[in-house]
């Protein structure tokens, strides 16, 4: 089992967390150091960033833009930013997984955690994230929110 899916589960069971999006900004603090290997790349401090990426998401269950290239090795600062009147998340990820994870958000629906790889904004606000793709390939992100990735609420990263 992938390291982030049994966090998740650990989550379900663990004190009460705060809902999505409840989390205060900047509440992220991390240390990069120990920031684990993905098979999509591990997370970074956006502060290193040299590229933003502003990504605005919508109640039409799009991702604008739903289609990136970067560079292996690069930093990016990702800025999900909630155009729509109900709440979203940016979840990055393989196809494999962010399927997996999107068949647990199903049958919890009510399932509470926060990973480095995942931003949940309100709407109308805005989420920051920094992640540092290590493995050339194509990756996505999408919005696990139940009927969301369904609907088809996800973006592809190309990484070369
Ligand atoms: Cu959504």
């Amino acid at each position: 089992m992938k390291n982030w899916l049994a966090a998740a589960i650990l989550a379900l069971t663990a004190a009460p967390a705060l809902p999505h999006g409840e989390k205060p900004q900047g509440s992220k603090a991390m240390d990069y150091l120990k920031a684990e290997e993905t098979p999509f790349g591990r997370a970074a401090d956006p502060r290193k960033a040299k590229r933003t990426v502003r990504v605005e998401m919508n109640d039409q269950m799009r991702f604008v833009p739903a289609e990136l290239t970067v560079r292996r090795g690069e930093i990016v600062r990702f800025v999900p930013v909630n155009k729509g009147q109900v709440m979203h998340e940016m979840v990055l990820g393989t196809m494999d997984e962010l399927k997996k994870h999107a068949e647990m958000m199903r049958k919890h629906p009510g399932m509470e955690h926060d990973e480095p790889h995942m931003a949940h904004v309100a709407p109308g606000k805005s989420g920051e994230m920094g992640w540092q793709f290590t493995q050339a390939g194509d990756f996505y992100y999408g919005c696990l929110i139940p009927g969301h990735f369904e609907a088809g609420m996800i973006g592809k990263v190309t990484v070369k």
